[in-house]
C-alpha cells in the first residue's frame, strides 16, 4: 500500500474505533459506520480485521454492528518467554505499588501492566498522569547484583524505550538525563526505579515505565511540554507489539554489556546547556555522562561537578552551545 492510501486506511480506522468507543459497549450498526465516513459495509468489515489484528476486541453481529469489547487487551501479542508471569489489572493505584506488594514472591521479569493508573507515581512522589490509552507497566527484576548497580537497569529501560519509538515508528526519540525519554524534545516516557537492598546485594528492583501511547496530547498540562505517540505519528498504534519490543530490547541489552554506551549515545542532554536542580540548583555545560548514571557539568566558572540525580532542565540545543563534550560526537551518530 502506497504511504498516502495507508496514512487513509489509518485514519478510517481510527475513526471507526472513536465511534465504538463514543457508543460505549453499545451496538454501531455497519451501515452508520459507512455513512459517516462514506465507505462501504465491506470496507468497514475490513478495517475491523485490521483492528482486531492491532489488539481490539471488537465483537460482530449481522443484525447489529459492532462493538468495541472493554478496554484494548494490550497483552495479546507479548510472547511469554519475555515475562515469567504477566499480570494484567483494568485499574491500578500504581503498577509500582502493586508489583512491591507481590516483588518477594515474585519470580525475576514479573511484568505487571494496568489500563489505567488512579494513583500514577513520578520520582519524589509527584503525579504521573495515566489515562486509559497509554502504556503503564512495572518490571520486577531479581539481579545478583550491589545497590551500587542499579542505575544500570534504569538506563537499559530508558535505552529500550528509545530504540522501539525509533525502530517501530521512525520517531526522533533521545534520552533527557538522567532517563526520560522525549520525542522532538518533549516528554513521551517517564521512568521511576525503585529499589529493595540489603547493604551489599540487591532484593528486587521494581522498574515503572510509563509510555503516552495512545492517548491525546491535550490529556495532558500543556506547560508539561509532553507528547504521545499517537499525536506524533497522528495514529494509534498496536501497544503489545511496542510492550514486546521494549521488553525484547531490555533483555538484549542487559546481557549484552553494552547498556552504558548506548545509554551515552542516545543522550540528548550532553552538549547542552543545562540547569540541574536536586540539591541546589546548578547550571552549566553537559560534558559527560558517567557509567553509574552520574551528569558531568561544567559550571560557568569553569569548574567540573558531578550530579548524580536530579531534575534536569535543557537551556539550550547542542548547536548553539559552544565547546563539544568530550562524548558529542558519538551523541551526534543519532541526530
Ligand atoms: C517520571 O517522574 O518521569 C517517572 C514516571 C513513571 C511512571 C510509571 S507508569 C508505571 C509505573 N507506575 C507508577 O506509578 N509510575 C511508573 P518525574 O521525572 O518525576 O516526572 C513527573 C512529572 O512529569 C510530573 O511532575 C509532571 O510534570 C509530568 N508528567 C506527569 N504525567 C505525565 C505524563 N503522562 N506524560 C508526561 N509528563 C507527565
Amino acid at each position: 500500500m502506497r504511504m498516502k492510501e495507508r496514512r487513509r486506511a489509518e485514519e478510517i480506522s481510527c475513526s471507526i474505533i472513536r465511534m465504538l468507543r463514543a457508543a460505549s459497549g453499545g451496538w454501531v450498526s455497519g451501515k452508520a459506520i459507512g455513512d459517516a465516513l462514506g465507505i462501504s459495509r465491506a470496507a468497514v468489515w475490513k478495517h475491523i480485521q485490521h483492528l482486531r489484528s492491532m489488539d481490539y476486541r471488537i465483537e460482530a453481529s449481522t443484525r447489529l454492528g459492532y462493538r468495541l469489547l472493554g478496554p484494548e487487551p494490550v497483552h495479546l501479542h507479548i510472547p511469554e518467554h519475555l515475562c515469567s508471569r504477566l499480570i494484567m489489572l483494568e485499574s491500578v493505584g500504581s503498577t509500582n505499588d502493586f508489583a512491591r506488594e507481590i516483588a518477594s514472591e515474585s519470580e525475576s521479569w514479573t511484568v505487571v501492566i494496568a489500563e489505567v493508573q488512579t494513583a500514577g507515581r513520578g520520582r519524589l512522589g509527584r503525579e504521573w498522569i495515566s489515562p486509559q490509552g497509554g502504556i503503564w507497566m512495572s518490571i520486577i527484576l531479581k539481579p545478583m547484583a550491589a545497590p551500587s548497580e542499579a542505575f544500570r537497569y534504569t538506563m537499559a529501560a530508558s535505552v529500550a524505550v528509545c530504540r522501539s519509538l525509533r525502530d517501530l515508528y521512525d520517531l526522533n526519540a533521545r534520552i533527557k538525563w538522567p532517563n526520560d525519554v522525549l520525542v522532538n524534545g518533549r516528554k513521551i516516557c517517564g521512568i521511576l526505579t525503585e529499589i529493595s537492598a540489603e547493604l551489599d546485594i540487591i532484593n528486587h528492583i521494581i522498574i515503572g515505565i510509563g509510555i503516552n501511547a495512545n492517548m491525546s496530547a491535550s490529556s495532558l498540562p500543556e506547560e508539561w511540554n509532553a507528547t504521545t505517540i499517537s499525536a506524533e505519528l497522528q495514529r494509534e498504534i498496536a501497544r503489545g507489539e511496542l510492550i514486546t519490543r521494549v521488553l525484547e530490547e531490555m533483555r538484549a541489552l542487559l546481557e549484552s554489556g553494552e547498556v552504558y554506551q548506548e545509554w551515552v549515545r542516545l543522550s540528548d542532554t550532553i552538549n547542552r546547556r543545562v540547569s540541574v536542580q536536586g540539591f541546589g540548583d546548578v547550571t552549566g555545560l553537559a560534558v559527560s555522562l558517567e557509567p553509574d548514571g552520574a551528569l558531568i557539568l561544567r559550571r560557568d566558572d569553569g569548574n567540573l561537578i558531578r550530579i548524580l540525580a536530579g531534575d534536569c532542565i535543557h537551556l539550550r540545543s547542542a548547536e548553539q552551545s559552544t565547546g563539544a563534550g568530550t562524548q558529542a560526537e558519538e551523541v551526534s551518530r543519532y541526530a
